[in-house]
């Protein structure tokens, strides 16, 4: 790779700056230069007798003094004082993304370029060894082994590189991927790669914003609020302001995630009105404008300055400028959310992992749902080591039914009708049950989980009488019916085992074309 490329390659990317949330401020040199005529990069090893990181390979570097008119100029005097780096003789590259280490620092990585012959003079009492790694021997490694640490609720993943002997790790070797994933064409980038980008793309807009927006779906449920609440908490703690503008309520059971004061109420004429105030939207769980609800000519008007974070199948979300993350493989957008303050550097706490940790559960149904990956686990694991309130999370979501709900889900499973062979069951919402028996819409609609663990049954739906021939739909499969282009024949979206729609027509009518559809679907599965 020719130093022009290097310098084009990193002089086109972003880096991302990161508060410093308490930490100690750093920085660290990434010198390259050519050596037997190919780049080569400078490591250094420590001496065993530091009182930090003893013996490790590292670039050099350190803490940036008061007398440190900028984060480069730390970073070059440390290089300066370690091995004898030049500084006048120094081409800038370009920076990377600040990265935090697990013991409390945040390094700033700069790149620099050396041209001429340099014979690096180590300071035998902090480096014990120079090591010039070839560059091509790095790259050669970017998608070598990582392992994943759990530290106090911050999962990473580390990756580690070798040379002649020397294991590369810890923040170094992060830095190191940095450099080689911002050194690696768009195009040749791995799926995890570009997805991590797109996170971080998302983090740099929200660590740019100063009046915030956020909303999600309609009817919004532990994973859209639990999602949103968190965020929200970063934010207001990073000194941002915040507004939250939902379509519709927050239902009795979420309300227990909720300070005094702090629950958002339904987004009314004047929040809708905030579009001029705001200078970020943040929709979470949702990327479809007719998810929004009243909130959605409030998304039309703020494109290009909007975050949008969704793990549903289809969106229309999206514009240039706009920092779009949306991936169906996510469980929730709990763990979207938690990996995007990750990508911010926020620390967790007990008041972000608790909101967080409600809605991977919800939407998990207590990780049940992982859909054959461990992140979702390994996202809990991580909220309950940062203190997440995890037994309060599961009374409240799964144990604290009311009277009421209960008999009005009785209600409207006495009324359920089976078909195909028992494969589907649906049942019907009266219009009216919500006012006679005082439990809520999301609290009936729980009824759908019940008659989908019945043992027979494949796929069950519950529908709702809205009036005027409008029937809401909310269909749930098991494993081996995928369902999702039921919902989209019929119009709307989701999962493809949990989603819904809006139908319209007789009672009769809308019966017989959904169990028409259930019917494809099953012998879909089948064939
Ligand atoms: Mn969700």
């Amino acid at each position: 790779m020719e130093k022009s490329r290097i310098r084009e390659a990193l002089g086109a990317q972003n880096p991302l700056g990161r508060p410093l949330w308490g930490r100690t401020e750093a920085a660290v040199l990434i010198l390259m230069t050519e050596r037997d005529g190919a780049p080569h990069v400078l490591f250094t090893r420590r001496t065993a007798d530091l009182t930090s990181h003893q013996g490790e390979v590292a670039f050099p570097g350190g803490h940036r003094e008061d007398t440190d008119p900028s984060s480069w100029d730390a970073a070059v005097r440390e290089a300066a004082e370690e091995v004898g780096v030049p500084a006048e003789r120094l081409e800038p590259l370009g920076g990377l993304d600040d990265m935090f280490t697990l013991t409390g620092f945040r390094i700033t990585p700069h790149v620099a370029w050396l041209d001429g012959p340099f014979e690096a003079t180590p300071d035998p009492s902090e480096v014990a060894e120079v090591l010039w790694v070839p560059l091509e021997t790095l790259l050669r490694q970017r998608k070598g082994p990582a392992f994943t640490v759990s530290h106090r609720g911050t999962t990473g993943t580390f990756p580690i590189f070798r040379s002649s002997g020397h294991m590369i790790w810890g923040a170094t070797a992060r830095i190191t991927q940095r450099l080689l994933i911002a050194l690696t064409p768009a195009a040749e980038r791995t799926k995890a790669e570009a997805l991590d980008l797109a996170f971080r793309r998302a983090a740099a807009r929200i660590l740019q914003g100063r009046r915030f927006l956020l909303t999600t779906h309609v009817n919004p449920d532990g994973d859209g609020l639990g999602s949103q609440l968190a965020l929200a908490r970063v934010l207001r703690g990073l000194g941002r302001e915040v507004v939250l503008a939902n379509a519709d309520p927050v239902s009795r059971r979420f309300r227990f995630l909720y300070a005094d004061g702090e629950a958002p109420a339904p987004a009314d004429r004047k929040t809708l009105g905030l579009h001029r105030w705001a200078d970020t939207l943040v929709i979470q769980d949702t990327g479809e404008y007719k998810r929004l609800g009243r909130a959605a000519p409030l998304a039309k008007r703020m494109a290009g300055r909007r975050v949008v974070l969704d793990h549903h199948v289809s969106g229309d979300i999206g514009a240039e400028g706009d920092a779009v993350v949306a991936d169906s493989s996510f469980s929730s957008t709990g763990e979207m959310t938690y990996r995007l303050l990750s990508s911010m550097g926020a620390p967790m706490d007990p008041a972000i992992a608790t909101p967080l940790y409600a809605a991977i559960m919800y939407d998990t149904r207590g990780f049940r749902f992982v859909q054959g990956r461990s992140e979702p686990l390994l996202t809990g694991a991580a909220l309950v080591a940062a203190g997440a309130e995890e037994s309060r999370v599961q009374e409240q979501l799964f144990a604290s039914q009311t009277r009421a709900e209960v008999t009005a889900r009785a209600q409207v499973l006495a009324g359920m009708q089976f078909a195909h062979g028992d494969r589907f069951v649906w049942a019907m919402v009266p219009a009216d049950l919500e006012q006679e028996t005082g439990a809520d819409r999301e609290e009936i609609g729980e009824a759908v989980a019940e008659m989908i663990a019945l043992q027979e049954v494949e796929v069950a739906a519950l529908l709702r009488e809205e009036g005027s021939g409008r029937f809401k739909l909310s269909l749930r499969s098991k494993a081996s019916c995928p369902v999702g282009q039921v919902a989209q024949a019929l119009g709307g979206g989701g999962h493809m085992h949990a989603c819904g729609a809006v139908i319209t027509g007789t009672r009769d009518e809308v019966i017989e074309r959904l169990t028409a559809l259930v019917g494809e679907a099953l012998a879909a599965a089948e064939a």
